[in-house]
């Protein structure tokens, strides 16, 4: 796969006379982030949605796409037509374009920085989940991935074997679709999310202690930072993902912020609103699943029993 520069570049990739184009798709953790940025900067955006396989199918390494992330990953957000790279670099990029969010003082940027990068999704999402919480949401996310691919053809499963630049992505999800939670229960596949939910849950355990001795009305400033839009994507994906039991049940800082979080109307138009129906039937069948088959309930029950 070609190494894609990370932030802004120098070169066009369309022309636009639209100063900022987000490349995205609802159900994408990352798009979500920079979605809920672009909104709480209040920038207007040219919006084009493309599909994941776990949305329908492959955009994301159709031909077109492609010649805007060689990466195959969405999101992109283009300025002025020129393309930046990685959500945390693009949410910086909106956060430094929006000059009166340029008046924090060091000690709050300092703050910023450490919560949003920790949050950040960096390199290969199945690596480095004791540095980067948001690499553990991959694995954590396969029943969902699981229950959303029930819906969606393999044939377009098969495809991006041939067009996606990262062959053993679609290989992961060719082997959820055709065996199921089936997959899951294979013991590396299980272990790496058992691993992936207790780096987490420490993760969470320094922001339940943050959040209880802070004084700040946000995460890491009195202001809605970077810090707070990181970490909304993180909760809201536990949610769906019906982690949100197991892991925030003995948290009630983290609980009683992400309802705060909620109620922001960036949340709403960027998550809440950008509604995605094949997402809605693997929400809900995963829900069903937790409850009804025997080895998501006891593996379930297993993670339980960790009593974090
Ligand atoms: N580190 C990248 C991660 C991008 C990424 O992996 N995006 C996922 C969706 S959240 C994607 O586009 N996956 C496409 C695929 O796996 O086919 C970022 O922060 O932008």
């Amino acid at each position: 796969m070609q190494r894609m520069q990370v932030g802004l570049q120098d070169y066009l990739v369309e022309q636009t006379s639209a100063e900022w184009t987000l490349y995205h798709n609802d159900f994408s953790l990352c798009s979500r982030k920079v979605r809920i940025c672009l909104h709480e900067a209040g920038f207007k955006y040219d919006s084009k949605h493309i599909d994941l396989i776990e949305t329908g199918k492959y955009e994301v390494a159709s031909k077109s796409f492609l010649r805007i992330n060689p990466g195959a990953t969405v999101p992109v957000l283009l300025n002025k037509g020129r393309p930046i790279y990685e959500s945390h670099e693009q949410i910086k990029f909106i956060f430094n374009s929006k000059e009166n969010l340029n008046t924090l003082e060091d000690r709050d940027v300092k703050s910023i920085n450490y919560w949003t990068d920790k949050a950040s999704m960096v390199g290969n999402p199945v690596k480095d989940h004791e540095k980067y919480a948001g690499n553990t949401i991959g694995p954590l996310t396969f029943p969902l991935f699981t229950t959303m691919l029930k819906n969606v053809s393999i044939l377009e499963v098969i495809k991006g074997l041939i067009s996606h630049p990262m062959k053993q992505r679609v290989f992961i999800f060719l082997l959820l679709k055709i065996f199921g939670f089936t997959f899951i229960k294979l013991p590396p596949i299980q272990n790496l999310i058992k691993s992936a939910f207790k780096e987490l849950n420490n993760h969470l355990c320094e922001l339940e202690t943050e959040l209880s001795s802070s004084k700040k009305d946000w995460l890491a400033s009195n202001n809605f930072s970077l810090a707070d839009i990181s970490w909304s994507v993180i909760l809201h994906r536990l949610d769906e993902c019906g982690w949100s039991g197991l892991l925030l049940e003995k948290k009630p800082f983290i609980n009683t912020y992400y309802e705060k979080i909620k109620q922001r109307d960036s949340f709403i138009k960027g998550i809440v609103d950008q509604n995605n129906p094949n997402l809605q039937k693997g929400i809900k069948e995963l829900k069903y699943a937790i409850q009804n088959n025997p080895f998501l309930k006891s593996f379930h029950k297993e993670l339980s029993a960790l009593n974090l």
